[in-house]
């Protein structure tokens, strides 16, 4: 049986009191606008990160591909990061959905220098295709949860400003951000024309992710919504799960931090070559050819003993904690990996 699972932060359960409130939510047909806990959700993102509007969305990726849908118009391009979630595990719905086409600018870490960014705009020539939006990823899940440096952001959004681009934000994990920055999450967001976080990610909601903008942004998502087969009914049974998610699991992200911090410390140790260095949050890859060790037989041998590990080849392995993994499954892990290198070395 797995009781240790560390492949992502999507696989935590819903805790006793998060049911508890799900049970208890007053709901209403959200297709009407009509479910109270749903409306109350969505005024609570809104005034956390300093936006006029909010709209609950089934997923993190309906949520980035609605945003998209509503800043664009058929035909423009979309500037986003190479390894960004947008462009790489959305299966291309940007041009599938909204008939636009991404154009991928190549990073070190992650985060877009607004030079790169500059190069990528094609002159205003009817010939040309134009740029709709900006997009940026905060953490950054393929470099490891990586926050992204304010100052970065910032010159992206003043440049976007003196384009009148907008510049769309795939926060999924946002609240591990401010976490780890230390800032605010309205501070972090400030400037955004739109932004997508989720709730089922290490905030342990089971389903759910908000995007927020201004209000005249929200109406129009709320039509790609709509269009995208999200509207929803009495979902106030899962917004119940967000608002309690919201309320009790964002400070807490530190722990995740932490724990993450003790695994990358010992595999540090052990050889492994690990990105970011040092771990920023709560996600971190760990290339094991360093130390001769193929991935796949490591995540093996670990299942044997309920461990779940997430190897993205023979390797490479992407490493998440979350509120459903302790410090003692961290120490178990790192057991288990010990005793794994003691058998092949
Ligand atoms: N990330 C998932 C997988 O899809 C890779 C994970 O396990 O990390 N933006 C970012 C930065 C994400 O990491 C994810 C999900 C999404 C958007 C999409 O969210 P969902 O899965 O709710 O559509």
């Amino acid at each position: 049986m797995t009781h240790v699972d560390l492949r992502s932060d999507t696989v935590t359960r819903p805790s006793p009191e998060m049911r508890q409130k799900m049970a208890e939510a007053e709901v209403g047909d959200d297709v009407y606008a009509e479910d109270p806990t749903v409306n109350r959700l969505q005024e609570m993102a809104a005034d956390m990160l300093g936006f006029g509007a909010g709209l609950f969305v089934p997923s993190g990726s309906m949520g980035n591909q609605v945003a998209i849908w509503s800043h664009t118009e058929s035909g423009q391009e979309v500037i986003v990061e190479k390894k960004s979630h947008i462009y790489n595990y959305e299966l291309g719905t940007m041009s599938a959905f909204s008939g636009v086409t991404p154009r991928s600018i190549s990073s070190n870490d992650g985060t877009l220098d607004v030079e790169e960014i500059k190069k990528e705009i094609n002159p205003d020539k009817y010939y040309l295709p134009e740029t709709g939006l900006i997009t940026l990823e905060n953490t950054h899940n393929n470099q490891g949860g990586k926050v992204y440096p304010y100052e970065r952001i910032q010159e992206v959004i003043d440049f976007a400003e003196e384009m009148g681009l907008p510049v769309h934000l795939d926060g999924a994990r946002l609240f591990n951000a401010s976490v780890a920055s230390g800032m605010d999450p309205d501070e972090i967001v400030e400037g955004f024309n739109s932004v997508m976080f989720c709730l089922s990610k290490g905030l342990g909601a089971p389903v759910g992710s908000l995007l927020v903008g201004s209000e005249e942004f929200i109406e129009t998502a709320l039509v790609g919504r709509k269009r995208f087969g999200g509207g929803m009914r009495q979902v106030g049974i899962l917004a119940a799960a967000g608002i309690y998610a919201l309320e009790n699991n964002v400070e807490r992200l530190a722990k995740d931090h932490h724990k993450a911090e003790i695994l990358w410390k010992e595999l540090n140790e052990l050889g492994f070559d690990l990105t970011p260095d040092p771990v920023e949050t709560n996600i971190f890859f760990a290339r094991t050819d360093s130390i001769g060790v193929n991935a796949e037989d490591l995540a093996e041998f670990l299942k044997e003993k309920g461990i779940v590990i997430g190897p993205r080849n023979e390797r490479e392995i992407r490493f998440v904690t979350h509120l459903d993994v302790t410090e003692d499954d961290i120490d178990q892990t790192i057991a288990g990996i010990k005793d794994y290198l003691g058998r092949v070395a």
